[in-house]
């Protein structure tokens, strides 16, 4: 109840002051689907720095962590994005899985309690974001609990959703999977690693903001 009068006031001071300053756009998704590379590429190829770490290991991600002022230029517009980096969302994370990565089991235990906390701080920064690009790896099933669960989640709260299919570089990528699975998204596919479809990408979310 709270929830939805504090979206309904947001929604009136949005719409009165309709020149959007900082648009806040979430990057969330399952652990690993490539969120920090995508939000670093951008931030690199418009302010020179990266947001975050990346790594293999999954619930590399385990604090919000966000980039304020981001100016992105596209087809002669320009806006300006808070991008906010989130911990990977998952159901169950099981501290053994990341000793098959080499940790230590102490190491594997402080990360899995650490990653837990990154999962409901990604949560709680939900009903701040004006808009969502959810990243899926594509080269994975796209039919999982977590992204049913965090793309209705953002439907519920009415903030538009704008799904980013990453790893088309790998051979195993397939995007009609993902668009089988979310057919009423726009849906984007790109390689945050390689740079593939990149201006596509910037177009997609352009279409986001204005939504936003
Ligand atoms: N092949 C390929 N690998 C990628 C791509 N983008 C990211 N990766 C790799 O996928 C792994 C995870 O990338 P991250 O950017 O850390 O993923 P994340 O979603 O931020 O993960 P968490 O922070 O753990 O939730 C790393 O090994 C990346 O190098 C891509 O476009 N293609
Ligand atoms: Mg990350």
């Amino acid at each position: 109840m709270f929830s939805a009068i504090k979206r309904f006031s947001r929604n009136i001071i949005k719409s009165l002051f309709k020149k959007r300053e900082n648009i806040k756009i979430g990057f969330y998704g399952p652990p690993n689907a490539g969120k920090t590379s995508l939000a670093n590429r951008i931030c690199k190829d418009w302010t020179g720095e990266e947001i975050g770490m990346v790594s293999k290991v999954p619930h590399e991600t385990r604090n919000v962590q966000f980039k304020e002022k981001v100016e992105i230029k596209h087809k002669g517009k320009t806006l300006t994005f808070k991008l906010v980096d989130t911990p990977g969302i998952a159901t169950k994370i099981d501290y053994e899985e990341f000793l098959n990565f080499g940790l230590k089991k102490d190491e594997a235990k402080k990360r899995a309690k650490e990653a837990t906390q990154g999962i409901i701080e990604s949560i709680q920064w939900l009903d701040d974001m004006d808009a969502v690009v959810v990243v899926l790896d594509a080269a994975e099933n796209p039919y999982s609990q977590v992204n049913i669960t965090i793309i209705g989640n953002l439907v519920a709260r009415k903030i538009p959703v704008l799904i980013v299919g990453n790893k088309i570089d790998l051979k195993k990528a397939d995007l009609s999977k993902i668009e089988a699975a979310f057919p009423d998204y726009d849906l984007v596919g790109i390689s945050a690693k390689d740079g593939l479809n990149i201006e596509e990408f910037y177009e997609s979310l352009f279409k986001l903001a204005k939504k936003a």
